[in-house]
């Protein structure tokens, strides 16, 4: 009689692939505290309890799950389970699943950790609701201030604090948890690569270097709502004129800006109607790279040049900010050197470990993604290098944990 088949990282990903499908979008929609991201935390508790990890929720709503008490030194790896809107399959759940199943080598393995071994599911990573990346990393750490986070909105106009209230949290307790953070020894998240970096280098892992310094900037534009057909073209002051000439600067802006990757990928006209011209537009610009100030400079003035031209406004508030970071070295070339020796990539994605490095050294492994793109459906990784990854955390996991 064939037993159940071991639980593997590819195939606990099949088993959320209907979990948060955009059936508009193509891809996944999983925001924090929606129906889907609800669903995979159920799922992760189910998964967590199955192979006996201890499950406890944080005040800012991330869910750890543990194998031995919680306690100083754990060594902790995890990611996040939310989605970008009309995401790929594999960014976060890839790292999240991975660690499931480093749980389940590990005792194969016959191996017992010495320290205390976490999994962690962090919330709303992709700032995908809110607006703000790493919201749960960032709440926990306390580099992001609470009562700055409960005020956010999401595009229905709930604010996090209701979000979270109607998660079951108390908002009066979202904040930085120093003794949660300070049980943490080190932390290691996997994740699948979001470029080409391991399709050129030809293998299937690769260990972390550094993370692009990033940002998020939000530029209103205010003209005149009026009507499509009764307003002469000379008598206008439509909003998306600017918008427009703004998302074409910033190309051209981050085209000249060496190691600069800038994208305008939201827009939103208000009212939105095909036959109104817009009274205000809300245009989201996303910069990193070395430079970023001079950049955002360059594309506000652009940005008021266009408003002034065409007798608008604009507005611009910064949403969030994050600097550039090498992880630890030490643990760097420790992770590296306990695979054999893979290479150390950089990359232009933010990610959980990046906000903890700040606090616990911290490591990132990356799994082979060999279309090259994410955020995006196509975004895809081979059953093959998945199980590399699992077995690649779970050997780092048991060396870390010795
Ligand atoms: O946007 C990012 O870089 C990450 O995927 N949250
Ligand atoms: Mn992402
Ligand atoms: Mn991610
Ligand atoms: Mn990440």
């Amino acid at each position: 009689m064939t037993g159940t088949p071991e639980p593997s990282a590819s195939g606990l990903l099949a088993d959320i692939a209907d979990v948060g499908r955009d059936r508009t979008r193509g891809g996944y929609s999983r925001h924090v505290f929606d129906t889907a991201e609800l669903e995979l935390r159920e799922w992760f508790a189910g998964e967590a309890r199955r192979r006996g990890l201890d499950l406890e929720q944080d005040r800012c709503g991330n869910l750890w799950a543990w194998w031995g008490a919680p306690g100083p030194d754990a060594v902790v790896t995890g990611s996040h389970l939310d989605s970008v809107p009309g995401g790929g399959a594999f960014d976060g759940p890839l790292g999240v699943v991975s660690a499931l199943t480093a749980v389940d080598i590990l005792r194969a393995r016959g191996v017992t950790p010495a320290k205390p071994l976490g999994v962690v599911v962090f919330s709303e990573e992709e700032g995908g609701r809110f607006g703000v990346p790493c919201l749960g990393s960032r709440l926990l750490t306390g580099s992001l201030p609470a009562e700055k986070a409960l005020r956010l909105r999401d595009p229905d106009g709930t604010t996090f604090a209701d979000a979270v209230r109607g998660a079951g949290l108390d908002p009066e307790r979202i904040g930085a948890d120093p003794d949660f953070v300070g049980r943490i020894g080190r932390f290691v998240e996997l994740h699948v690569e979001q470029g080409r970096g391991l399709i050129d280098l030809g293998g299937p892992v690769a260990v972390g270097s550094t993370v692009i310094a990033h940002g998020r900037w939000r530029l209103t534009f205010a003209g005149q709502g009026n009507h499509a057909g009764a307003t002469p073209m000379d008598d206008r002051r439509d909003p998306m004129l600017p918008a427009a000439e703004t998302v074409a600067a910033v190309r051209r802006i981050a085209a000249s800006a060496p190691g600069t990757r800038a994208t305008v990928g939201r827009l939103a006209a208000n009212p939105g109607g095909t036959n109104v011209i817009a009274s205000t537009v809300d245009l989201w610009l996303d910069a990193r790279g070395p430079d970023v100030p001079s950049v955002v400079r360059d594309v506000e003035s652009a940005a008021r040049a266009a408003a002034e031209a065409e007798g608008c406004t604009v507005a611009l508030s910064e949403e969030s900010w994050g600097d550039e970071v090498v992880f630890d070295p030490a643990l760097r070339d420790a992770v590296s050197a306990q695979l054999g020796g893979v290479p150390a990539l950089p990359t232009g994605a933010g990610h959980d470990a990046a906000v903890l490095s700040a606090h616990v050294p911290a490591a990132m492994l990356y799994v082979r993604n060999p279309t090259g793109v994410s955020h995006a459906p196509e975004e895809f990784a081979e059953d093959s290098d998945v199980d590399a990854g699992a077995e690649a955390l779970a050997t780092v996991l048991s060396g870390l944990s010795a």
